[in-house]
């Protein structure tokens, strides 16, 4: 188990992953709606599984039981239409695998593909979880300098892509399911300071 970053600072809510990114993006977004949260750099065990639910909430009941404070995870995948929602649930390995430049040569035509993200969040009473997808497309080449898909993910309504548009922290998958799961747990604390 690795330290919490920003420590000595304690946070109410904790993000637990592996991935700084997902992390960086969850942390400013979760800001904009008045939250703070903290980081717990933990490799999650993912299962093999079809359904990304499954799989958040797994890793939300391993995370929760090492830290055993009120904690969210995601998990996030690439769904292209051609491929058959390829890569899916597999979208880490995929990636560390074949790569962008991988994906980009298994398409041809069609490159409609969309960004899901379940965020998942636990305490000792309480398991939610909040689903969000944003559509789009497969661009023809790498455009841009982001992390994972990014510089291939074309939203729908935009010209280029993740890596390089300046609002993927207001549109993206991520954003979408952070803004649900922010109603919901800020209305939960109203309910609790009460
Ligand atoms: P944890 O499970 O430890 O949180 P992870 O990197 O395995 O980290 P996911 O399973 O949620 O996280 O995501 C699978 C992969 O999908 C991720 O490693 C990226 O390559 C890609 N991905 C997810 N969200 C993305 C985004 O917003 N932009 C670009 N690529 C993304």
């Amino acid at each position: 188990m690795k330290a919490v970053e920003d420590m000595p600072q304690l946070y109410d809510l904790y993000f637990v992953s592996s991935n700084k990114h997902k992390y960086d993006e969850t942390k400013q977004i979760l800001k904009s709606f008045g939250i703070s949260v903290g980081f717990y750099k933990y490799e999650l065990e993912e299962i093999q599984s079809s359904s990304l639910k499954l799989i958040a909430a797994k890793k939300a009941f391993q995370a929760f039981s090492k830290l055993k404070k009120p904690i969210i995870v995601e998990d996030a995948g690439l769904f292209i239409d051609s491929l058959g929602g390829f890569p899916g649930p597999y979208s880490s390995y995929v990636f560390k695998t074949i790569g962008n430049n991988g994906i980009l040569n298994l398409l041809n035509k069609n490159r409609k593909a969309k960004f899901i993200s379940i965020i998942h969040y636990c305490d000792q009473n309480c398991s939610k979880h909040f689903v969000a997808e944003i559509t789009g497309k497969i661009s023809q080449i790498q455009q841009g300098k982001g992390w994972g898909y990014d510089p291939i993910f074309i939203p729908k309504n935009f010209k280029q892509t993740f890596a390089e548009i300046l609002d993927k922290n207001i549109v993206s998958h991520r954003y979408i399911a952070l803004k649900k799961f922010t109603s919901w747990y800020l209305h939960k604390k109203k309910q609790n300071d009460r």
